[in-house]
């Protein structure tokens, strides 16, 4: 391997040992990995085409994927002998490996859930493809400036990424715009403007390195690079025009989750990668069998989210305008492709298209839309409209045009039931189903623990990393002393580095023997950053109050980005540094309370700081939450949960037991009576005096005091419009806040506890999850071998 780094650095990298930095060494380590990964990927390739196997496609706007170099030495079983062939070149291991940039190409969960899921299927065998786009700018890049955030755009492209292969010859001519011209009956769509979308191929390979997928991300191109005439003539401007064009639309990451509805940029972002994909697969389909009739026998389609809905009308439009085949025929073909996951219920996520702008944008897709919706209501009459009020709905379109439609958690699919889809439910009492979400224990234990995983591994081997639910051993050490004081040791160590790397890049010092309190998230009204805070504030004024009593120790860890345009959540980062600054100055609190928020929080970020909490805070609205992801990371490295019954929290309960888990807040029927009662914050606060000092002080400039009023608009709206039930579960999590510090004092009653989390946790892999949907939704196996293996 030795002799592999410095031959790639040579020949591939033109680098000289002597001249080479940390970043050509990175470089030329993982171009010898990739080697490595090529042969089985290419191999994995050749049988699901002997094979004629059913493949995964995985269309995603978002795949959340991290550094890569760890888990492609660790899935190649190359930990030692990467680490003894960097160190024998006399270069620092962790180094080279922590210079990776983190690929941000996604928001928060749903973009980090199709990275987890890409790692299962590869670990299961299953022939799969993930599509999306190759953002030249991931999420932005969160500072601080006094106190608020600061964005600036993110740049992982600036170096090569080493992973991807390029495939110039893998191009599809994408259309916008135009106009539809008919001949008989067969119509034809000439669009007005045209990018070209090249693929770049990631191989992932799944753990012991067995088989590998590939993840394709779309770049867009201009069809002709530039107008030679108007160059010649020397306006240079117009020459690159329709190339500033095309370079748009895969230049940067949409940064809301929410609001950004409407916006013509994102339409064509998603048009620009589905059209893309669906073209790519059939092309494939075509080549191997040539019966376009046969496509659902070898193509699972899966939409993440609404954001790849317009896959349904083009793989239609493809079916009737090229193919020839009849309307009625192509919807019902292109329906047994493709299948809809929902992952959120929030009104204002719903995607909505104004029919104006998608006719001008998609004349011919918003002609099929109506086709598809005159279909719908001829078989059911009265069934929801896809076009409503002047809008295309995606929701509607994705669950009309997908044969399965699944929530990610048991109350959320359930929920998905009983409101935005109930109509569409009853029409189709057996399309929604439930495949609660997981996580990929490789990255999340495996990955970013190496004191756990080493202990685990020490008495169970090492089959637990793909069969998670052997974890259930570990119970029987619940009151074993040496082995609950090993467990503890893991976790101090971790929290020891998190201290260190804390102190260097915040400039606080911890304790780490006092309880790691964590909220890492986006930063939204529903998940109640803002509760917490209120929290800490009440929590220091006690303190304050009374120094003698024997208070536990705490550290209040946030982390998190808000959207650019979320003028709320932008306040409620302002209002946790401006605490934060008072708090940690002063004396009477020292050695007690700390507040800290590492700017930038991302997928490297999560790897540090998950290892070394203690309390993990799952404390969104009930019903709001579809299911989280972060929650299931934590538990499975040995925090404790402080919770509402939302989202996948509930059946992590279930797993743990509810003496592990601190249960708090209204549930979520409780949650939608109480918004009916008139004045029901107002009520709450008053009954809270503890409530009632914190929001004083905050409104009184206690912690902004260069400016008095900062705070006002958060306090206001707490007071006249708690959409999401600040005021209503504030006492219920306060007082659960301080049964954790009581436990807490029991150091091994509290590590037993823990450990009884990480040894219920195993059902939350993600193999389990992707088992699932393979079963309910897919109809897709692995081929015999990879089966055998994961029996
Ligand atoms: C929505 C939009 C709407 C318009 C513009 C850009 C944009 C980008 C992303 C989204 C999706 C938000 C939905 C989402 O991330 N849901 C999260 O999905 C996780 C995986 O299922 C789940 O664990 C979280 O509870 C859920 O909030």
């Amino acid at each position: 391997m030795k002799n592999d780094i410095l031959k790639r650095l040579r020949y591939s990298l033109g680098k000289d040992a002597g001249a080479a930095s940390v970043q050509d060494w990175r470089m030329a380590l993982s171009l010898v990995l990739r080697d490595q990964l090529v042969d089985v990927w290419l191999d994995s390739a050749r049988r699901a085409e002997v094979n004629a196997s059913k493949r995964v496609y995985y269309l995603s706007m978002e795949f959340l994927i991290g550094r890569l170099i760890e888990d492609m030495i660790s899935n190649l079983g190359l930990d030692a002998a990467a680490r003894d062939a960097v160190e024998a070149l006399g270069q620092d291991y962790d180094m080279i490996v922590h210079d990776e940039p983190d690929a941000a190409l996604g928001n928060g969960g749903l973009g980090r859930l199709a990275a987890c899921f890409m790692d299962s299927l590869a670990t299961l065998g299953i022939p799969a493809f993930g599509y999306g786009i190759r953002y030249e700018h991931g999420l932005f890049e969160q500072s601080f400036v006094d106190g608020a955030q600061a964005e600036s755009p993110e740049t992982w492209l600036s170096q090569r990424h080493v992973w991807e292969f390029e495939r110039p010859e893998v191009q599809h001519r994408i259309g916008f715009g135009g106009h539809v011209s008919r001949d008989g009956g067969r119509a034809t769509w000439h669009p007005d403007n045209m990018v070209v979308a090249t693929g770049y191929d990631t191989p992932v390979v799944g753990w012991q390195g067995e088989w590998g997928n590939t993840l394709r991300l779309w770049s867009a191109k201009p069809v002709n690079p530039f107008d030679l005439e108007s160059f010649n003539r020397g306006d240079y401007l117009a020459a690159s025009r329709s190339e500033a064009l095309a370079r748009t639309i895969s230049r940067v990451l949409y940064p809301d989750d929410t609001t950004e509805n409407g916006k013509e940029l994102r339409l064509k972002q998603e048009y620009f990668f589905t059209a893309a994909s669906i073209m790519d697969l059939m092309c494939r389909h075509m080549e191997e069998d040539g019966d376009i009739r046969a496509l659902p026998e070898h193509v699972a389609i899966q939409l993440n989210d609404t954001h790849p809905a317009i896959a349904g009308p083009e793989l239609v439009r493809l079916l009737v305008d090229d193919h020839g085949l009849a309307m009625a025929e192509a919807i019902t073909l292109a329906r047994r492709c493709l299948a809809y996951t929902n992952h959120t219920l929030l009104p204002e996520a719903l995607e909505r298209w104004p029919e104006g702008l998608f006719a001008r944008v998609l004349p011919r897709h918003l002609e099929i839309i109506r086709e598809i919706e005159a279909a719908q209501q001829a078989e059911f009459p009265g069934s929801p409209h896809i076009l409503e009020h002047g809008d295309v709905c995606m929701g509607e379109l994705a669950f009309v045009m997908a044969h399965k439609v699944n929530g990610v958690s048991a109350l959320h699919t359930d929920l998905v039931k009983k409101t935005v889809f109930a109509e569409l439910h009853r029409i189709h009492p057996t399309r929604i189903v439930n495949q609660t979400n997981g996580i990929t224990p490789r990255r999340w234990l495996h990955g970013c623990n190496p004191a756990l995983r080493d202990l685990i591994t020490q008495q169970l081997g090492d089959t637990w990393v793909s069969d998670l639910e052997q974890l259930a051993a570990l119970k029987a050490k619940r009151s074993d002393t040496s082995f609950i004081q090993a467990f503890q040791q893991a976790k101090r160590s971790n929290k020891v580095a998190l201290s260190n790397w804390i102190s260097e890049t915040c400039g606080v010092a911890l304790d780490p023997d006092a309880m790691f309190d964590v909220q890492i998230k986006r930063i939204h009204e529903y998940k109640r950053q803002l509760m917490n805070l209120l929290e800490t504030v009440a929590l220091w004024n006690e303190m304050r109050d009374d120094p003698d009593r024997d208070w536990t120790p705490r550290v209040k860890i946030f982390g998190g980005k808000a959207a650019p345009g979320y003028v709320l959540a932008k306040q409620i980062i302002h209002l946790i540094n401006d605490v934060a600054r008072v708090v940690n100055a002063d004396p009477a609190t020292k050695g007690r309370l700390r507040i800290v928020f590492p700017p930038n929080y991302n997928v490297t970020m999560a790897e540090r700081l998950i290892p070394a909490a203690d309390l993990s805070e799952q404390i969104s609205t009930a019903g709001k939450e579809a299911s989280g992801t972060g929650n299931m990371k934590f538990a499975l490295n040995g925090a404790l949960t402080i919770g509402t019954l939302d989202g996948a929290n509930v059946e992590i309960r279930d797993h743990v037991g509810s003496e592990n888990f601190f249960l708090f807040g209204l549930t979520a029927s409780e949650v939608v009576d109480r918004r009916h009662q008139h004045g029901f914050s107002r009520a709450a606060i008053e009954a809270s005096p503890r409530l009632q000092r914190v929001l004083g002080q905050i409104f009184e400039g206690r912690f902004s005091p260069e400016d008095p009023h900062r705070h006002h608009g958060l306090i206001g709206m707490l007071y006249d419009h708690d959409h999401f039930l600040v005021t209503c579960d504030f006492d219920s999590y306060y007082d659960t806040q301080r049964r954790a510090d009581v436990v807490f004092q029991n150091s091994r009653n509290w590590a037993s506890m823990a450990l009884m989390n990480t040894a219920s946790m195993g059902w939350f892999s993600s193999d389990r999850t992707i088992q699932g949907y393979a079963r309910d939704i897919w109809q897709a196996d692995a081929p015999r071998s990879a089966l055998e293996r994961s029996a």
